[in-house]
């Protein structure tokens, strides 16, 4: 299309208010993208949306007219539903679009290039016809700063807008201010055809014809017939995918982490990063009581200066509800159950307009109306399974803001320092609850490379089955897991003072099935690699990393949890066991091995020489063991 022909379309279909917003942005390939996909999609109306009051309370308001949520109790909250089958992120739809002659490796989906734009530009057509289309600007990271990547975001769902106001520092004035200069990324979403749910809301009715289509190339996603935030919230996992690409290219990192301050003696704030994959801990860390939250899902990293710094590239939270309760998470459980804006999806509303979500709170209800509709306790669904009150990915949308240990330095351009990287999993029988790697490589291979989770309900698919998923970054990577994991060592090569690397697990299990950890331990561990990490403590050296030392826990769980520590359950905690190690190591190497061509060397070899410490160790002192082995070396 020429230029004429793109300003005549935009006229005639944006109408004068919205042409003369859009027009203010000085950018000849933006306004081509737009008007390429009015004229394919064919909404009746176009609203240009800029960074105004007015504009964003617009979208909030079609939010509700348009029956993609309904207003609750509680001033400023309101509720959305997701399809009964559209509740988790859809892998298998989920894929890159790649010319031929590319591989990306086995364990990541793609499809050919021209063969994927032909079929999502026939779903496309005519997609938003007698809907409107919301075309919104944001900025990925703060903006005006190193990190800052420009997006714009067109979509017919006036839920995702919303989602996205709550979740992202607004771009319209940054697009304004850089012209033609920078490159930015393009998502497209429509929810399509839509039918009827539970209150009235409406949700995509063709599912069948879901997809998420990512185009590295011309860095454009397109995401149809679904409404799960993790499918359609153009600038959340879709953006990352995009983000990993351009950064491997130009040498820095895109991370599935949080970023927390941990605030150490004497009002000191050291900031660490948490990789962990979904529905393992990472939210109830990010937001834990006593420490200041900068991110709770996703963060760049660059190296500045010999320094590791990061930012956030969003700015509000898309959380999980299952099990936010008073006690494990005060900080939460406030903002949950104050006026403020908050989106809550695929909980269970009752008729006085309160929310229920598994293990609040409280008494569950009797009754409500969830995304499968009217509820009662024993529901089963079309294929007998029981519905539970909430969806177990049940979340809600906020603006960090919200909360009352948001860091002052959320919105800094230059990020933060990074002193600590930690890798969380589910793991029910082998890794110990915290751990630290000896040094930098040996932290990104044994406990982020090799890190292992039982799956969850975060996506669609088996629950409890132990996978691999590197750095917790799997389900978002657009370039081979070799490149990746290179990328990754490379970074924090030739550092002087390179970042800590730690393992936690809040999830091992006693050999009676019962968890040996509560939940609040965690605020422990985190003042523990706080204070390693300034070599405050000193520590255990065992074959896989040092651990802490039974006296430094017992101050600490007394200091932070006053709570009395048993060496007891010190033992029952870190006792060392060889057996789940060597499997591990044996599945972890096996499928690098087989999966994954291009693995750094690196990777089998600092595998194989934890391997020989294991059967070292094991030759000494047996399968199992306890701590005060390794002390007396
Ligand atoms: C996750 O599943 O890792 C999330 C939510 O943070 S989603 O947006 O679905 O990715
Ligand atoms: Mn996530």
């Amino acid at each position: 299309m020429n230029q004429k022909r793109i300003t005549d379309i935009l006229n005639v279909r944006l109408g004068k208010e919205n042409y003369q917003k859009l027009m203010r942005i000085n950018n000849p390939k933006l306004h081509q993208f737009i008007a390429k996909y009015v004229r394919l999609c064919n909404p009746a109306k176009v609203f240009i949306c800029t960074d105004s009051p007015e504009d964003i309370q617009y979208i909030r308001e079609a939010a509700i007219r348009n029956k993609e949520e309904a207003k609750l109790a509680i001033e400023g909250h309101t509720v959305h539903f997701d399809g009964y089958y559209d509740q988790a992120r859809d892998k298998e739809n989920t894929k890159y679009l790649v010319p031929k002659g590319v591989n990306l490796g086995a364990e990541i989906n793609t499809m050919d290039r021209e063969e994927g734009i032909k079929e999502i530009n026939d779903i496309l057509k005519n997609i938003m016809a007698g809907r409107e289309l919301y075309v919104k600007f944001f900025c990925l990271g703060p903006t005006n700063s190193k990190f800052s990547i420009p997006c714009v975001q067109l979509t017919d769902s006036s839920y995702v807008a919303h989602s996205e106001d709550l979740l992202y520092r607004q771009g319209y004035e940054e697009f304004v201010r850089l012209g033609n200069h920078k490159r930015f990324f393009k998502f497209l979403h429509s929810q399509g055809e839509l039918t009827e749910a539970g209150l009235g809301l409406r949700v995509s009715k063709n599912i069948e014809k879901r997809r998420i289509y990512i185009d590295l190339q011309d860095e454009i996603i397109y995401s149809t017939n679904t409404q799960y935030g993790g499918n359609t919230i153009g600038l959340k996992k879709l953006a990352m995918r995009l983000a990993i690409k351009r950064a491997s290219e130009e040498g820095w990192l895109v991370e599935h982490m949080f970023i927390l301050g941990v605030h150490g003696p004497k009002e000191r704030v050291t900031y660490l990063t948490g990789a962990f994959p979904s529905m393992c801990g990472k939210t109830s860390t990010a937001t834990i009581e006593g420490e200041t939250i900068v991110a709770d899902d996703i963060a760049y990293i660059r190296r500045i200066n010999g320094k590791i710094r990061a930012v956030n590239v969003e700015k509000g939270m898309f959380g999980i509800l299952q099990d936010i309760n008073s006690k494990d998470d005060p900080v939460l459980w406030k903002a949950l159950n104050a006026p403020g804006e908050i989106i809550f999806s695929n909980v269970l509303v009752t008729e006085d307009g309160n929310v229920y979500w598994n293990g609040k709170d409280g008494e569950c209800p009797v009754k409500g109306v969830n995304h499968s509709g009217e509820w009662f306790p024993g529901k089963k669904d079309k294929e007998g399974k029981e519905i539970l009150p909430s969806h177990k990915n049940a979340r809600f949308t906020l603006d960090l803001k919200t909360l009352d240990n948001v860091d002052p330095k959320l919105d800094d351009p230059n990020g933060v320092i990074v002193s600590g990287i930690i890798y969380g999993g589910r793991d029910s029988d082998t890794l110990v609850p915290v751990e630290e790697a000896f040094d930098w490589i040996h932290g990104i291979i044994t406990k982020g490379a090799a890190l292992e989770s039982e799956s969850t309900a975060a996506t669609l698919g088996n629950e409890g089955v132990r996978v691999l998923n590197p750095m917790s970054n799997l389900d978002f990577l657009p370039i081979s897991i070799g490149r990746y994991i290179q990328n990754n060592l490379d970074i924090g090569a030739r550092l002087k003072n390179p970042p800590r690397i730690f393992s936690v697990n809040y999830f091992l299990k006693d050999l009676n099935g019962n968890f040996v950890n509560h939940k609040q331990d965690k605020r422990v561990w985190l003042k523990w690699m706080e204070l390693r990490v300034h070599d405050d403590l000193g520590a255990i050296k065992t074959p896989t990393g040092f651990i802490p030392k039974y006296e430094d826990l017992k101050k600490l769980f007394r200091k932070i949890l006053n709570k009395d520590y048993s060496k007891e359950d010190y033992i029952k905690q870190f006792t060392l066991r060889v057996p789940g190690h060597l499997a591990r190591i044996d599945r972890v190497t096996e499928i690098y091995k087989v999966r994954v061509p291009d693995t750094p060397q690196i990777l089998f070899e600092t595998l194989e020489e934890q391997r020989e410490r294991l059967k070292n160790a094991r030759a000494r002192y047996g399968d199992y063991i306890p701590p005060d082995k390794f002390l007396i070396e």
